[in-house]
């Protein structure tokens, strides 16, 4: 059996633990523990000075490859063109993009080196599985390297509209760089769209969607496939986790400190992509139009840093932290506070607990490529007493969650009123659109995206098409 090999721009720190925040290293460890392989990518480290090294660490079946970035790596690769430039244009908010042709510069170069770092670590039928925005020209860099595996990708985040991609300069060098993958998987199926929009009407190219399975893309001289594969969680574990700690210290805490209020819970990067100003907003609406809901709710929401030192993420702080103290301000009793806003990182099994015992689950991004903490909420639910999830219709997650109740991020009262319908929503239908959504997770959890992703990339290559695609790279 071929060996699977991961790359990410970062590797999980699992000698922690486990993955910390982040969908990324929570999605891609649970589907490699699994089938073990090698994890290859950067190690988190920024060297002053120095040569980096490649570093190789075995833990059970998966090998873990990292490996430092230098200062000026870093700034341009990761903290310049993936974070200031691709993660804004790809959420939709060509309004904070930046660019500077030396980040891009930066990045190519970055994933270049980066491949010629993993190139004499592989086998030749060692099956490659690219991941997220940073690595968009590594399947480019290996088969300059002269690479003929099959390398697949797959994009965490949406896929903007053309008009959207179009803002960011080298848009058709990206597009490109990913037509030299064998298989392109998306979260969701307006992703998919949008990338198919792009190769018709901007890159002369053509998608052929009429038979079973990935749809065929042609495009820059290459033949490659291309679909949709929502990422998913491991339900039952989470339910086990959340059971496991129903009666520990900070699920006690905080029922101790409720006092048999109801808890509305998120649990969110602090990034401007999770709408958590207009969720507040939306929270202290619903406090002001339902006055009954003084003293009987309180608002949780962990969120721990992350990117901080990018402007951006210091102003959605800033903005995030005026927010919470003048809504609190605003409503707060001397032993009531509304809203409890932690900035800080909670271990797994203690976020899982936490989510069985809110009523509430308040996932309200602007735009999420699929948004896990959605479906790790409802998998934490005590089946016999679930509670509701409120959803952003802009959450990838929001086309199979449909038992949640679905809102519009910037809709500030529909929120509000959405809110009012999730805590005094009866018994049963909390429980029939619990399972409705909890059906859908385990019909389609992380090993079935993987399975299927992997499935679709043994099968585009080998074949004549892939003698072509050799040929035409040179
Ligand atoms: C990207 C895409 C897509 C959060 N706080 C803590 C913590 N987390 C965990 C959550 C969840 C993960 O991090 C966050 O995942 P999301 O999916 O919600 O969001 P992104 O980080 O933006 O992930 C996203 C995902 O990739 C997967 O494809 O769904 O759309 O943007 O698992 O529970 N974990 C711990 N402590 C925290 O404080 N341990």
């Amino acid at each position: 059996m071929s060996r699977l090999i991961i790359v990410s721009n970062r590797v999980a720190p699992i000698s922690e633990g486990g993955p910390a925040a982040g969908g990324l290293a929570v999605g891609v460890y649970d589907a490699l523990k699994e089938t073990g392989g090698m994890w290859f990518g950067w190690s988190g480290d920024v060297l002053g000075s120095g040569q980096p090294e490649i570093r190789l660490e075995e833990r059970g079946p998966v090998t873990f490859a990292t490996v430092g970035l230098v200062r000026r790596d870093y700034d341009q690769y990761y903290r310049g063109f993936s974070n200031a430039t691709l993660w804004p244009a790809f959420h939709y908010r060509p309004d904070l993009l930046q660019f500077d042709r030396h980040d891009f510069e930066g990045y190519c170069r970055v994933n270049t080196w980066l491949a010629q770092q993993l190139v004499p670590l592989l086998r030749d039928d060692d099956v490659i599985w690219v991941h997220d925005y940073h690595l968009i020209p590594f399947a480019q860099a290996l088969r300059t390297a002269g690479v003929k595996n099959r390398i697949g990708f797959f994009l965490h985040i949406p896929f903007p509209a053309p008009q959207v991609l179009l803002a960011v300069p080298p848009h058709r060098a990206l597009v490109e760089a990913l037509c030299s993958f064998d298989l392109l998987g998306f979260q969701t199926k307006p992703d998919l769209r949008a990338f198919c929009d792009y190769i018709v009407n901007e890159a002369s190219g053509s998608v052929d969607t009429s038979a079973q399975g990935p749809s065929i893309v042609h495009a820059f001289g290459r033949t490659l496939r291309a679909a949709a594969y929502p990422i998913g969680v491991y339900p039952d574990e989470i339910a086990e986790l959340a059971k496991a700690g129903e009666h520990d210290k900070p699920v006690r805490t905080i029922e101790a400190t409720l006092h048999a209020r109801k808890l509305i819970m998120s649990v969110d990067r602090l990034d401007y992509s999770k709408g958590l100003v207009e969720r507040f907003r939306a929270f202290e609406r619903l406090l002001e139009h339902a006055p009954a809901y003084r003293d009987k709710v309180s608002f949780l929401q962990i969120a721990p840093p992350t990117r901080s030192d990018l402007h951006a993420y210091q102003e959605i702080r800033l903005q995030l932290e005026g927010e919470s103290g003048r809504i609190n301000g605003r409503f707060a009793e001397l032993d009531w506070t509304p809203i409890r806003y932690i900035h800080r990182q909670y271990e797994r099994p203690v976020l899982a607990a936490l989510f069985r015992t809110a009523h509430v689950g308040y996932v309200t991004p602007l735009r999420d490529g699929m948004n896990l903490v959605a479906k790790e909420y409802v998998s934490a639910q005590d089946p016999e007493d679930p509670g509701v999830l409120v959803l952003s219709r802009f959450a990838g997650a929001a086309h199979e969650l449909t038992g949640a109740l679905i809102v519009n991020p910037v809709d500030v009262d529909g929120m509000a009123d959405a809110l009012g319908t999730a805590l005094s929503m009866p018994l049963a239908e909390r429980k029939a659109r619990y399972e409705d959504m909890i059906a859908q997770l385990r019909e389609n959890n992380v090993s079935v995206w993987r399975d299927n992703f992997m499935r679709d990339l043994q099968q585009v290559s080998g074949d004549e098409e892939r003698v072509a695609n050799e040929a035409a790279t040179g």
